[in-house]
């Protein structure tokens, strides 16, 4: 029982040797080697695990999950992780989040896979809290410069033809809090406020069609049903290109932290511009100028004038792992993993540095490459137990790279909060353990 039989490790070498053709490993022979290793001391394995050496559970006993019954069907009625993934959650920021009413909460990115955001996991942003709507007594009302203004129910707006779409939702200001220098030590709060989610629901286009829009409608206001009413002025070009009014994420109804039982969704915007619980479409032939779009949402350049309509999420990429939260635990094979994304497009490529920024290398994409969405990149590294400038830099289709620090800072200066999208550096030392780190030349 202890250790694989050797058919099991003869498809065991298969699967390895075909995944590291895909991942296009250089020093082929000695990962492989290493894993025999592994396989070969399935004891010794187990028990680097740690806390569980010795366990009646492990190998060659038979665990006690195999000699007794499980729970019974519809004991979970709605589906939840195992209890042993309970940490696996949201988290915020005190001092970001005083009041918890006007709050915000972070992605664990650190431990997700693929590109899509479980919904439970989605990060949320609140201005005036989080409300519970009867999808029934909720209506989406649509005027201003239009032919028909028209009042929807959700059931109406259901029957329209509908698009699923997966898409980036970010917060302009995730990794605000680092514009100065590394504050946050972990991934969830240097980039958390970052989630990809299948979108289900009506093109805004096709609304505009039923309400008939005046040639002299430029402008629409999106405004919410929730207690800060937030609104935002959104140019006809976007409504007309890819907005969606969504109601489903990830196969199921909207949840309410992202804006049940409605909500516009412009992908690759800031996620500022994506009116939750949306109540309210206005058409106009200027733009509102409201609390969201002036004195917030906006970036004080070093001229002392301020960026204002910054709608775009640019070019943006990290390592996932490690990270503060996935340190190394001992020397050998690891893959370094990551994320990079683009609100004009699809990622074309990323190049990932260990010095620092010295020198680069390709680290290939893997899975889906979509537009507008997470896009994961991969690199098998041999770790020696050497200390690393972990970096990653990615470019989207338009061209686009990712800047560094230095770079964004000559030209937006040191004020911003919004819209910081530069190379990120993870200190990894000898003891295999991960900082947030900001390079003075980089
Ligand atoms: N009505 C309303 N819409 C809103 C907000 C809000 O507070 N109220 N927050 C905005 C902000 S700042 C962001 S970043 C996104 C976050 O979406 P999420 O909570 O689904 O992640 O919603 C936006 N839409
Ligand atoms: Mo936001």
């Amino acid at each position: 029982m202890d250790g694989f039989s050797q058919q099991q490790e003869k498809q065991l070498l298969k699967t390895l040797e075909k995944e590291s053709e895909q991942l296009n490993i250089v020093e082929r022979r000695g990962f492989l080697k290493n894993a025999m290793a592994m396989v070969g001391g399935s004891v010794a394995f187990a028990g680097a695990g740690g806390a569980i050496a010795g366990s009646s559970n492990l190998p060659p006993s038979v665990p006690i999950w195999s000699r007794t019954l499980g729970e019974e069907v519809l004991t979970h009625p709605y589906g939840k992780p195992s209890k042993y993934e309970k940490d696996v959650i949201r988290r915020t920021v005190d001092w970001l989040t005083p009041d918890k009413v006007s709050s915000i909460s972070m992605t664990p990115l650190h431990k997700l896979k693929g590109i899509i955001t479980p919904n439970g996991l989605a990060f949320e942003r609140y201005h005036g809290g989080l409300p519970s709507i009867n999808p029934d007594e909720h209506r989406l009302i649509i005027h201003g410069l239009v032919e028909r203004p028209l009042i929807f129910t959700m059931d109406q707006l259901k029957r329209l033809p509908s698009v699923t779409e997966i898409s980036f939702l970010e917060c302009p200001a995730n990794g605000g809090m680092e514009w100065k220098a590394p504050q946050m030590e972990g991934l969830q709060f240097t980039h958390g406020m970052l989630s990809c989610c299948e979108w289900t629901g009506v093109r805004l286009s096709t609304l505009l069609a039923e309400v008939g829009v005046k040639p002299e409608g430029k402008w629409i206001l999106a405004e919410g049903a929730d207690g800060s009413g937030m609104s935002r002025s959104i140019p006809m070009e976007k409504a007309l290109d890819d907005a969606i009014i969504v109601y489903a994420q990830n196969g199921e109804a909207l949840r309410e932290e992202q804006g049940y039982p409605i909500r516009l969704l412009n992908p690759g915007w800031e996620g500022n511009t994506s009116i939750k619980w949306l109540r309210r479409l206005e058409i106009g032939d200027k733009p509102w100028y409201h609390r969201e779009e002036t004195s917030k949402y906006t970036d004080l350049m070093p001229d002392g004038r301020s960026r204002k309509f910054s709608f775009v999420q640019e070019c943006n990429s990290v390592i996932t792992s490690p990270s503060p939260e996935v340190p190394f635990k001992e020397k050998g094979w690891y893959e370094i993993e990551g994320i990079a994304w683009s609100g004009k497009g699809k990622i074309k490529g990323v190049d990932i540095s260990l010095d620092g920024g010295v020198s680069w290398r390709p680290a290939p994409l893997k899975g889906l490459i979509i537009s507008k969405c997470l896009t994961r990149f991969s690199y098998m590294y041999k770790w020696n137990g050497e200390p690393l400038l972990l970096q990653s830099r990615a470019w989207d289709e338009t061209g686009y790279v990712q800047p560094t620090f230095k770079q964004l800072r000559a030209i937006r200066g040191g004020n911003s909060i919004y819209h910081r999208n530069a190379i990120h550096t993870w200190k990894v030392y000898d003891d295999g353990h991960v900082r947030n780190a900001q390079l003075k030349n980089a």
